[in-house]
């Protein structure tokens, strides 16, 4: 063993990893450890910056409840998608990112090939039972050349995965508490969503379910 690997507080153990496609890469569990102190902090979080359902530029109310942590946040409104470096519900700062949820985005950034991801966003998503979010790619930010990482917690979802146009087939993947996704090179501006969430209640977590992305915007 290298020398800086005695002093690594999180030495990553080998672990089932699924290539769902080139640059899309399912780290199975790989939260588990974590995912205490992310629903600490998600619950402060939710106090600063509460969860809301926004609006898109069409005028429908999102399903999805969002909120952000991070120097910047996504929006949405009758104006459009955009990153904000303030929450238009308060007029503050988004909350900072904790450095647990950075550590955890950066590790598996590095473990799926993208070493020295630094996040500058977190979108967090609360979905309830019979929340989905439909076929859309994550194009609002000016960095393709950095992945998105992802964090399930709570209640399983079916991952929808397409391709590079609407139109390709879809595959699906069932994502459950602790697993991490990492979205990178040419799946980058790869089409996705999630089915409507289905009844549950999760021992941990309730009858929620959280996803966690993070994003490099610039
Ligand atoms: C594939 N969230 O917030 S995470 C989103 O579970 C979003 O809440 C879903 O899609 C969720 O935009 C899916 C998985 C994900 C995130 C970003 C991707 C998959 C991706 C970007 C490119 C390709
Ligand atoms: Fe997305």
């Amino acid at each position: 063993m290298a020398p800086a690997d005695l002093f690594d507080a999180h030495p990553e153990p080998a672990r089932p990893v699924t290539v769902l496609a080139p640059g899309a890469v399912l780290l199975p569990g790989f939260a588990l450890a974590d995912a205490p102190a992310l629903l600490e902090h998600l619950a402060t979080i939710a106090t600063e910056a509460p969860f809301r359902h926004l609006t898109t530029p069409g005028g429908a109310t999102m399903s999805v409840a969002m909120t952000n942590s991070g120097a910047l946040g996504w929006v949405s409104d009758r104006r459009g998608y955009r990153y904000e470096p303030t929450d238009p519900a308060t007029g503050r700062p988004w909350p900072p990112l904790p450095p647990v949820f950075a550590g955890l985005a950066r590790r598996a950034a590095k473990q799926a090939g993208f070493a020295g991801f630094a996040p500058e966003a977190c979108l967090i998503n609360r979905y309830v039972p019979g929340a989905r979010l439909t076929l859309h790619r994550d194009a609002d930010e000016q960095d393709f050349g950095a992945p998105i990482v992802s964090v399930s917690l709570g209640l399983p979802a079916t991952f929808l995965f397409g391709g590079l146009a609407r139109t390709d087939r879809v595959s699906r993947h069932r994502l459950v508490h602790g697993d991490v996704a990492v979205w990178g090179g040419p799946s980058r501006l790869a089409f996705h969503g999630i089915a409507p969430l289905k009844d549950g209640t999760h021992p941990q977590v309730g009858g929620v379910r959280y996803n966690l992305t993070f994003r490099r915007i610039s």
